[in-house]
């Protein structure tokens, strides 16, 4: 029935106005295809609401498109254990059974969120007793042993860590764990404890650092944290490019208008993957989608420039060929977590429309640019 479902919902985009035929042949074959072919997985984050993994049409392009999912917060520690020993595994499983059945591949997001409010309040509030490290510890190893065990080998990747590296002077961030036991050393449990419960899983560093001068100390940070890593003998794969690109850089402070702005942004990108890549690390982007803040209101022009954007950095991301998997943080506008962010609004409090997809499920530029960037790109490596 979702099947059917699929060919309906896709059909008003096939006859949409002003689509390209090149558009409307992409909306023929789907984003994972292009994918496959030259090795790579592609997919999105699926929120567990009644946006998007309750409605059926919003499954059926799921399905249509994508080779791999990941839980937008269903397989966070606070969506899992939101109360001590309280465990929550029943919305997390229905998407996992979901993806087996259609036959698309899932990973794991996140185990370790370093910064203090994404925890499990309880955890904020633990007392860890007269040892506090081992009493860490012990706390981490029940929650990577429960939930690793839980999921077992259906999950062949995980964001072990997310965003440990504070954007603002580029320092791991502290937390309830990290204050007993040393943020780096923290860190490297993490991993050790995957490594030891999730043996067969890649696994990930995760971070949104960019490429523009307002992400300067971030990039630095993060290539600290993996060198020290390395020297450490931590068993971490590969570094989760986050890749929420766009208009950033002036919450930042960065100067970075027009073109010579974007191609000195690009560079940057390039110097940092090369260094990421050069410690021997893999590369995969693990939530994309493009701020549209700076663009004018003008739907036409907007959904331009974000194709514009996309393509520019998936043309220089994507070729890396150790890159093996491309996740959207969402398939369609109106469920975008940056709808809701009140942190980066539009100034004209217009909607975004960062996702290749519109309100209707309508295909836009930016599923296009995607299509092409994946069909320029190398073949993944072996
Ligand atoms: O999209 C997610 C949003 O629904 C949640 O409220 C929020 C807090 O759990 O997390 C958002 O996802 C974030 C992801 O887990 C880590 N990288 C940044 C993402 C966007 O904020």
């Amino acid at each position: 029935m979702l099947g059917a479902l699929a060919g309906a919902t896709l059909l008003p985009a096939l006859a949409l106005p002003g689509l390209s035929h090149a558009a409307a042949a992409d909306a023929a074959e789907p984003l994972k295809e292009i994918a496959r072919r030259k090795g790579l997985r592609f997919g999105t984050a699926v929120g567990g609401g009644r946006n998007q993994f309750g409605d059926a049409a919003y499954r059926a392009l799921v399905e249509r498109e994508c080779g791999i999912i990941v839980a937008e917060n269903e397989m966070k520690w606070q969506g899992l254990e939101p109360a001590r020993d309280a465990y929550r595994f029943g919305p997390a499983d229905a998407m996992l059974a979901w993806a087996r059945d259609k036959g698309m591949a899932m990973r794991g997001h996140n185990l370790f969120w370093q910064a203090e409010k994404w925890l499990p309040a309880w955890v904020a509030r633990e007392d860890f007793g007269a040892d506090p490290k081992r009493g860490v510890e012990a706390l981490m190893r029940k929650h990577v042993k429960t939930v690793c065990e839980h999921f077992g080998s259906a999950l062949d990747s995980w964001d072990v860590v997310n965003e440990a590296v504070d954007p603002a002077d580029g320092k791991l961030r502290q937390n309830a764990l990290t204050r007993p036991l040393g943020a780096i050393e923290q860190i490297d449990l993490a991993f050790r404890l995957a490594h030891e419960y999730a043996p067969h899983a890649q696994l990930v560093y995760n971070d949104y650092m960019r490429g523009d001068a307002g992400s300067a100390r971030h990039r630095a940070g993060v290539l600290a944290l993996l060198a020290e890593l390395k020297k450490r003998g931590t068993p971490v794969d590969a570094l989760g490019l986050q890749s929420h690109i766009g208009s950033w850089d002036d919450i930042d402070g960065g100067k970075n208008q027009g073109t010579s702005g974007r191609q000195r942004d690009l560079a940057e990108w390039r110097r940092f993957l090369d260094e990421v890549t050069g410690m021997g690390y893999g590369l995969l982007i693990t939530e994309f989608d493009v701020n549209d803040r700076r663009l004018p209101a003008d739907i036409a022009r907007r959904d331009a420039g974000v194709a514009a954007a996309a393509r520019d950095y998936l043309d220089l991301t994507l070729s890396y060929p150790g890159l093996r998997d491309f996740l959207l943080w969402g398939m369609s506008d109106n469920i975008s977590w940056l709808q809701t962010w009140d942190e980066a609004p539009r100034k004209d409090k217009l909607p975004m429309r960062p996702c290749p997809y519109d309100a209707q499920l309508r295909a836009k530029p930016l599923r296009e640019a995607i299509a092409a960037a994946m069909r320029g790109m190398p073949a993944r490596q072996a």
